[in-house]
């Protein structure tokens, strides 16, 4: 039994994430998590909210709420969704946890002490009328290149051209339209990653085997340029990590907190430790999964992020990990995704486009989601949404290839035979020839899914689903039971045993349609088909089933056409 850790990058908290966040990051997490639990690995599967920062201070007070209630909120809202999409994570933290609080202020005290912190005082734009630093994209004024007169502070979005807060033309705060503002002296810690460089080029090139994506875009920041740059890890802000020296006042620092993208990774470590507090475990519980000297050098640790966060995980938290001298984990396996457009276009969670998590819930069940988003995860390349596609593979593969099956076989047994398997016949040379297929498609599934390869693997499961139902054609149990009702019953036996294995195997796609099989066939045997001959056989003859509700309805074509609809405009 292996033990393995995984995480998904942390969804941010103001907001519902849409579609293309979640199958970026939370939704291949838990297909793995759910494979490696069903072949009976030792799992922990960690998510969380990612809560501080000025986008969930502006949020708050957009909202009119204090942050700390905003956030408690939102953590609320976000975790009921995930449970509505089956996302089945051993915990669901908070990065705003007195766990993390105390975690970062310790990493931040070992990196110090290791000298790999220094001190660094800038130039910052402060609003008067805010009464805050204000990050430089929240600043906008003339662009001094083109004229373009919504220029950003960091950024030209007309000319591209990177700025300076201080280059903009008549510059005001984008938080309260105030012209009120000027250039403070402030300072910083900083994260010295160059001085890491050597340790951080040597762990990335130690990967062989991870992603092209993931190992290009971290070489590409690790060598482009300057190369890797120290980083500020601290923020003039109130909402989040006090700057503390482990448990002690940093001096120069007060009223300053940590940069949400310093404590952010580390809490997949304290939401691990949250895992434990809510069990009523002990510290040995959690360290035996992140602490290599307390047990954690047998575990293999797996992260699932969209493109975009790669940078983050393949070198600023490994920099906190490595920096920090101490035996905690590091990744071993990075999966990384490209982006899920929609309709044409770009999902985008500023201008509300596209489907948000919630309102895909609110149209159809998660399954329908799930095996979608999944057996079109955006792998090799960016993939897109689009209505026809959805509703054609959800007809097609969900509706007429397995939920036929599944309803075909149910009741034509029911109809002939009754509610228990019947004992007629034996196998014959087309369930040997289909066992035999069964038994190497299986083995290729595994491996895709090992190796997280979504894609594959969900066209390697669609293609067990149909090998079934061409069987089935095949060998028309509906016209030989009237000739040979004995070996009608040998190819049903088959047939229902089959359902159990696909639900088996189909788990981790379409968790609530594999219980469902699985409870009208009366089973709650989840044995993993190692051995395919047996697993043929496993439920008895004589063993009752009943026909289960319908497993998947098609999506008509009016339906389609008027969620294209009413998801084409923005959402506000
Ligand atoms: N919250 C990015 C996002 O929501 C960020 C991921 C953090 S992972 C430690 O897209
Ligand atoms: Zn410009």
């Amino acid at each position: 039994m292996a033990r393995i850790l995984i995480t998904s990058a942390i969804p941010y908290i103001n907001g519902i994430k849409h579609l293309g966040n979640l199958v970026g990051s939370q939704l291949p997490a838990d297909l793995f998590a759910r494979f490696c639990r069903a072949r009976g690995d030792e799992v922990m599967f960690i998510c969380a909210t990612d809560e501080h920062g000025t986008p969930a201070e502006l949020a708050a007070a957009k909202a009119g709420k204090p942050v700390e209630d905003y956030c408690a909120e939102m953590h609320e809202v976000q975790k009921e969704l995930a449970a509505g999409f089956r996302l089945s994570f051993d915990h669901f933290g908070r990065s705003s946890s007195q766990r993390n609080h105390r975690l970062t202020q310790h990493f931040a005290g070992v990196l110090a002490n290791n000298g790999l912190i220094r001190e660094v005082s800038e130039k910052q734009v402060y609003s008067i009328d805010d009464k805050r630093f204000l990050p430089d994209r929240y600043i906008e004024g003339t662009c001094p290149n083109c004229g373009y007169t919504s220029a950003r502070g960091d950024q030209c979005d007309n000319c591209t051209k990177q700025l300076d807060p201080t280059d903009l033309i008549n510059p005001h705060s984008t938080v309260s339209g105030s012209t009120n503002l000027e250039v403070r002296e402030t300072k910083h810690l900083y994260l010295m990653q160059r001085t890491l460089r050597d340790k951080l080029e040597a762990w990335i090139d130690s990967k062989t085997d991870w992603p092209i994506l993931t190992t290009s875009i971290a070489k590409k920041w690790l060598n482009d340029g300057d190369g890797l740059q120290d980083r500020g890890i601290t923020r003039d802000l109130y909402w989040g990590i006090p700057v503390k020296h482990g448990d002690q006042p940093w001096p120069g620092m007060e009223g300053k907190v940590f940069y949400v993208w310093f404590d952010a990774p580390i809490e997949y470590i304290a939401g691990t430790a949250e895992w434990a507090d809510a069990h009523g475990l002990d510290n040995a519980a959690w360290e035996r999964w992140w602490r290599t000297d307390k047990g954690a050098s047998d575990v293999t640790y797996y992260q699932f992020m969209g493109k975009d966060n790669v940078p983050f995980h393949t070198l600023s938290f490994p920099a906190t990990i490595l920096g920090s001298g101490e035996p905690w984990k590091l990744v071993d396996y990075l999966k990384s995704f490209n982006y899920l457009n929609y309709d044409g276009g770009q999902f985008s969670t500023s201008r509300g486009r596209g489907v948000f998590m919630d309102q895909a819930l609110s149209i159809l069940p998660s399954d329908y989601w799930r095996w979608w988003l999944l057996s079109h995860a955006p792998e090799s390349s960016d993939a897109e949404f689009t209505w026809e596609n959805f509703q054609a593979s959800v007809n097609k593969d969900l509706a007429d290839v397995l939920g036929n099956l599944v309803s075909r076989v149910t009741k034509f047994a029911r109809a002939k035979f009754g509610e228990t398997i019947p004992a007629g016949g034996s196998f014959g040379a087309q369930e040997t020839a289909l066992i035999a297929d069964l038994g190497t498609r299986i083995k290729d599934y595994e491996g895709y899914m090992a190796a997280m390869e979504v894609r594959k693997a969900a066209a390697e499961l669609r293609g067990i689903w149909v090998v079934g139902n061409e069987y089935l054609q095949s060998a028309a149990p509906w016209t030989v039971v009237k000739t040979d009702p004995e070996q009608a019953q040998a190819m049903i036996r088959l047939a229902i045993n089959l359902i159990r294995i696909y639900a088996i195997l189909s788990q981790p796609f379409i968790p609530d349609a594999s219980a469902t099989m699985m409870s009208a066939l009366n089973s709650t045997d989840w044995t993993w088909p190692n051995n395919i001959s047996e697993a043929i056989r496993a439920l008895p003859v004589d063993h009752g089933f009943a026909v289960p509700e319908n497993l998947f309805r098609k999506i008509t074509d009016e339906e389609r056409a008027e969620w294209q609809v009413k998801f084409s405009g923005i959402r506000t």
